[in-house]
Parts: structure tokens; sequence; C-alpha cells
């Protein structure tokens, strides 16, 4: 079977690093050859970008500084991990790509969609990922959730409208592409989260 490219997608604290962990474990089960990883990111060039863009200390860092550094980490993830795992048949799981780009540094920034296009376009040259799960839920309750758990970084760090515009831009991005983006109403306990996200990989399976 040929490597599938899957994200997960979600506002801060929206349950994507346990239901990554659920994926997984339904993936490996399957006995399919798989890569975990996660944006920024997945390479040790990418780690130490993803360092500079979490830490709170860089209250200096531009819009546009932040954004080329998204897709700095983004080119090398890609050459150096995601394409060559594809190639070789495995599947690829993805802990936030493109998407959270539009979401946070379009929809949270105010970065204009078109700008943001054309790097995707010379760092991905019309590489997407097969399959979004976009775990969506009301901001507050997200913030909430990742509060209880760590220090918030600098992302989490934003105000309210931020997330806001942040969420709103994702869900644009699932009604515009309802075939590659599923939600999953991550509000709901975390069993019932579970099971979506069963339906969803079993339909995978069946393609
Ligand atoms: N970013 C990233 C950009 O701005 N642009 C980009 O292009 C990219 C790629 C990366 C940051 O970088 C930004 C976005 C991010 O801010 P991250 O670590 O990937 O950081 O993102 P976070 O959202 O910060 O991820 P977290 O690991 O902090 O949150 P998760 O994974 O969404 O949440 P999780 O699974 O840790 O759950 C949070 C808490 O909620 C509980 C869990 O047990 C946990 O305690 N929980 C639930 N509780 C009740 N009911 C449920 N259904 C629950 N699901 C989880």
């Amino acid at each position: 079977m040929p490597g599938k490219f899957i994200t997960l997608e979600g506002g801060e604290g929206a349950g994507k690093t346990t239901c990554l962990m659920h994926l997984e474990k339904l993936i490996r089960q399957s006995g399919i050859d798989l890569c975990v990883t996660r944006e920024p990111g997945g390479t040790r060039t990418g780690e130490k970008i993803r360092e500079i863009l979490l830490d709170r200390g860089n209250i200096d860092i531009l819009d546009e500084t932040e954004l080329m550094l998204m897709f700095a980490a983004r080119s090398q993830h890609l050459n150096e991990l995601i394409r060559p795992a594809l190639a070789a048949d495995t599947w690829v799981l993805c802990d936030r790509f493109t998407d959270a780009t539009y979401a946070y540094q379009g929809g949270g920034r105010g970065i204009s969609q078109e700008r943001i296009a054309e790097l995707e376009q010379w760092v991905q040259q019309g590489l997407q990922p097969d399959l979004t799960l976009l775990l969506d839920l009301p901001v507050e309750v997200g913030l909430q959730r990742a509060g209880q758990r760590s220090t918030p970084d600098r992302f989490e760090s934003e105000n309210i409208a931020f997330m806001q515009r942040m969420r709103s831009t994702y869900l644009d991005i699932a009604a515009r592409e309802p075939d590659r983006v599923k939600i999953i109403d991550s509000s709901q306990p975390l069993e019932n989260v579970l099971l979506q996200i069963d339906h969803i990989f079993t339909d995978v399976l069946a393609e």
C-alpha cells in the first residue's frame, strides 16, 4: 500500500497529542510501517527552529520571520524525512503541518493567505496531506485544558481574539476541502473523540 500522509490539527489543548498516540496505535496494529513526527520540528535542524519559535522569551520575533522559520523547518522536514518515508511506502503521521500556518500566521497574525500560498508552493511543490484530522473545540475550553498541563509557550500566550481567528481559519479550510479535512468534535469526552477517530481510520483502510 503506498505511504499515506496524515496530519493532525487543532487549537491549543485540542487533544492532538492524545489523539495522535491513539491513531499511531491503530495504524501500527494494522501492520503498516509508520513514521510519527511533528511540526515545527521533526528533524535535528527543525527541532532547533522549534525552540526559537516556542520560546516565550523571544518577544522580538517579527511575524514574517516567524512565517519563514515555519517554512524553513518544513523544508528540512519534507526533504529529510517526509518525502523519503512516503517514497518507501511508509505512512507519515504528523502533528501539525501547513494548515497550522494558515491558521496561526494567517488567521492569528494576519499575514495574507496569498503570501503563505507562495511559500507553500515553493516548499511543498504540490505535496499535500492525504488526510487531515481537525480537532475542533471552543477556544476557552482548549486553553483551560492546555493551561492545566504546562506553562504556556509563545503561541499559547496569545490572546483569545488571536485564538478565535485561528479557529475560524481552520474551519474555513475544512469547509473548502471536506474530502481531505475531517472535523472531529474534541469538546466531547475523550472516549467519544477516540471513537470518531476509529470510524475515520476504518474508512481510510477501506479506500
Ligand atoms: N504553529 C505550528 C504555528 O503557529 N504555525 C505552524 O505552521 C505550526 C506547524 C506548536 C505550536 O506551534 C504553532 C502552533 C502551536 O502553538 P504544539 O506542541 O504542536 O506546538 O501545539 P499545542 O497545541 O501546544 O499542542 P499541545 O501538545 O500543547 O496540545 P494538544 O496536543 O492539542 O493537547 P493534549 O493532547 O496535550 O491535551 C491537552 C490536555 O487535555 C486533555 C489531555 O489529557 C491533556 O491534559 N484532553 C482532554 N480532556 C477532556 N476531554 C478530552 N476529549 C480531552 N482530550 C485531551
